[in-house]
């Protein structure tokens, strides 16, 4: 069956800036933010929502990308590895951290994200912003900020492309 397309250049545009202005409404103008892109697409979404942070508000928003593959629970070298370069490593401590994500699933991503962070200092709050939530969570996770909600089979995959890394933007349903 052929791919169905759920979001088109346009409309994966629209959500990315309603997300923005979502995000500024409940950090107040961007102060002490942090954008944290989970790699590999979710840190070119997290660019991008610090892009237009900086149009809207002229201020600059520190972006740190975070490589979670090796530090999942169901991953055999789980936690030897935090997934940050060390230069990337940005004082969080008080800070108010966004972290972006391209599909949000059974949301074990999201929580090895939340230990890595919790290791390198204390923010003062952690928000989850995704482009796509399609359901099936397995821990008591959820997003503050979704793109789009997509419920999805077990069998299906979302297929997110970004401009960056893939020449296009859109999302489609894999049946
Ligand atoms: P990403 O690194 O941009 O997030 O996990 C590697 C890639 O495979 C991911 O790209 C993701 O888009 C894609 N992918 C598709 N389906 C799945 C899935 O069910 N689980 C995971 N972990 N990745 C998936
Ligand atoms: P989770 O850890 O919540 O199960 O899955 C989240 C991570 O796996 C995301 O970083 C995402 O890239 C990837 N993922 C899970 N399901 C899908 C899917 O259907 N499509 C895509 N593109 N990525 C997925
Ligand atoms: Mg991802």
């Amino acid at each position: 069956m052929a791919n169905k397309v759920v979001l088109d250049q346009d409309s994966m545009q629209r959500a990315l800036t309603r997300i923005t202005y979502e995000i500024l409404e409940r950090n107040k103008g961007g102060q002490n933010l942090i954008l944290v892109g989970i790699k590999t697409r979710g840190e070119y979404l997290a660019h991008r929502i610090a892009d237009r942070l900086e149009q809207l508000e002229q201020v600059q928003i520190p972006v740190m990308a975070i490589d979670v593959t090796n530090y999942r629970d169901d991953h055999l070298d789980s936690g030897d590895d935090l997934g940050l370069d060390p230069a990337e490593k940005l004082n969080i401590a008080n800070q108010n951290i966004v972290l972006v994500d391209d599909v949000l699933f059974t949301g074990r991503t999201t929580r090895a994200a939340l230990d890595a962070l919790i290791q390198i200092g204390r923010p003062q709050a952690i928000a989850l912003a995704v482009l796509v939530d399609r359901g099936h969570r397995e821990l008591p996770i959820r997003a503050d900020f979704v793109g789009k909600n997509i419920p999805t089979a077990q069998n299906e995959k979302i297929k997110v492309k970004v401009k960056e890394f893939d020449g296009e933007d859109s999302v489609e349903i894999v049946h």
